[in-house]
């Protein structure tokens, strides 16, 4: 039987889930990346030696990065764009160097993942990120000032994030404000309010079709030398997963990573497929997506996430959310024994819980949180198992 891979997400020494807390979670790969080095830089192979080490010194391995962040040059192809993805390309050389052969990254505009509350309570006083799209609104109408805003969003919508903007105390704004901008764990950029507006300009010229196109080149440039070295590059879908603050998103849907290989066939251009993103919409089918694209998913991510027909969204616990967790597990499954591989997955975002709600931890990247989802996902697959007789 060909099992899933149990790997788990750590942010570095400076994490405050240790690595002796994961190898107590019971996973056998780690999930990393070099937060340290600015975007755009080659990873130096020395550095990446000093990880792995750290890593197998309890007994683990350093399989997958996620990610090496592409600059913003790249995604609007200016400035050094061309240093920028010969980069790119040897940091590629350089972590297979090193046996590392799976590398995630996104192609979203300006901001990674984005969340309005990093601290809804739920009802058993545990705390979920959510995005509340009237506070979202608030913040893009009344708090950035975005010039085209007004004329995006029909009179409802804004008559509503007004009045929650109105409803908003001066600490809850600056709050909102420093969710939507200083970065959430991996995006490895903030911005002042100012920083923020000018790095959206960045994007006005350029639409769906045009971002597209960047991506593309992208890939057309790097997929050759990722084929040479035998890596995988997935690309971590767009989350939320539509265009958000005027900026295009080209990875939302089952269409977009279908048009993705069309024009980038390479074997290395691959998916990450993460359900806490793409679950998001209602027409997203992830267990559908995991048969369909099977053959170029490289890494699962899995969580689930609870939508209401306002837009809004929060993370749920991993079986009470929208996603159809033992459908996507079968389909994992069926995959992994067609292809005789095992894929790396790892829960995803995770609840704060028990001690959790004490202590510091990156935002979605809790302990107790993920170590739940983590055993419901071995429960789930070992019944699956189970009932196949195996
Ligand atoms: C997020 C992101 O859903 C997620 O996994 O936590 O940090 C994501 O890992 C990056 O966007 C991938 O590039
Ligand atoms: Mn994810």
């Amino acid at each position: 039987m060909y099992l899933m891979k149990e790997s788990w997400r750590w942010y570095g020494p400076n994490d405050p889930v240790s690595l002796d807390n994961i190898k107590q979670a019971g996973v056998t790969d780690i999930v990393h990346a070099l937060h340290h080095i600015p975007n755009g830089e080659v990873w130096p192979v020395e550095e990446i030696r000093a990880r792995q080490n750290m890593v197998a010194e309890k007994g683990m391995v350093w399989s997958v990065v996620e990610s090496v962040p592409v600059h913003e040059h790249i995604k609007t192809r200016e400035g050094e764009y061309l240093r920028y993805i010969d980069n790119y390309k040897q940091t590629i050389r350089n972590l297979a160097e090193c046996g590392i052969h799976c590398i995630t990254y996104n192609f979203m505009p300006v901001l990674d993942w984005t969340r309005t509350d990093l601290a809804y309570e739920m009802p058993d006083g545990s705390r979920a990120l959510r995005f509340e799209r009237a506070a979202f609104l608030a913040f893009d109408l009344f708090i950035l000032k975005r010039p085209a805003a007004m004329q995006e969003y029909s009179e409802e919508d804004i008559a509503k994030a007004r009045a929650r903007y109105e409803a908003m105390t001066p600490e809850e704004v600056n709050l909102i404000t420093r969710n939507m901008i200083a970065g959430l764990p991996g995006s490895e950029e903030s911005f002042t309010l100012e920083q923020f507006r000018q790095a959206l300009s960045r994007y006005d010229g350029i639409d769906a079709e045009q971002l597209r196109s960047n991506l593309v080149f992208f890939l057309q440039q790097i997929c050759p030398v990722a084929d040479e070295c035998g890596t995988e590059m997935v690309i971590h879908p767009d989350d939320p997963p539509y265009p958000i603050l005027g900026l295009p998103r080209i990875l939302s849907t089952a269409e977009d990573f279908r048009k993705l290989v069309a024009s980038v066939p390479n074997p290395s251009n691959g998916l990450c497929l993460c359900t806490g993103s793409f679950g998001v919409r209602g027409d997203n089918d992830c267990p559908a997506m995991m048969r369909e694209f099977g053959d170029r998913v490289g890494f699962v991510h899995l969580r689930s996430t609870k939508r209401d027909a306002e837009g809004n969204f929060y993370e749920a616990n991993l079986l009470e959310g929208d996603v159809d967790v033992y459908e996507m597990m079968k389909a994992v499954l069926e995959v992994e024994q067609r292809r005789k591989v095992r894929l790396p997955l790892r829960p995803d975002h995770g609840h704060q819980m028990c001690d959790d709600l004490t202590r510091k931890s990156n935002p979605g990247y809790s302990c107790y949180g993920r170590l739940r989802s983590l055993a419901e996902l071995r429960g789930i697959q070992a019944g699956i198992i189970g009932g196949m007789g195996v």
